[in-house]
């Protein structure tokens, strides 16, 4: 007697998704001196001075601005100790994250 034994010919493909990164989003306020909005950016994101007083001008005039692209916590850390900063001087100067698309 002779049995055929064929091997199943499908493959599980395991899919693991990648973590979606976050940004982080500077936003405008009326009251945040400008100087400081610039210091805390050199200081939570290190970034130069240019940099600083580039992203910091685009959110006065834009509204919101977005400060960088983290792994999720990293970017929740950073937006909470920047905003953090601004709270201990009085400052109501947010930063947010959201996930990237
Ligand atoms: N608009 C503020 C001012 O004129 C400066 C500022 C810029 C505050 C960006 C917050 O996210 C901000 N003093």
């Amino acid at each position: 007697m002779s049995e055929i034994v064929t091997k199943p010919r499908t493959k599980t493909k395991v899919k693991t998704e990648r973590p979606r990164l976050h940004k982080v989003i500077l936003v405008n306020d009326d009251y945040t001196p400008r100087d400081f909005v610039v210091s805390v950016l050199k200081a939570e994101f290190r970034m130069n001075e240019g940099r600083a007083y580039a992203v910091m001008m685009t959110a006065h005039r834009k509204g919101v601005c977005v400060v960088g692209v983290f792994a999720r916590d990293i970017a929740e850390t950073k937006a909470t100790r920047a905003t953090d900063a601004g709270r201990t001087k009085g400052y109501p100067l947010l930063f947010t994250t959201e996930p990237e698309e």
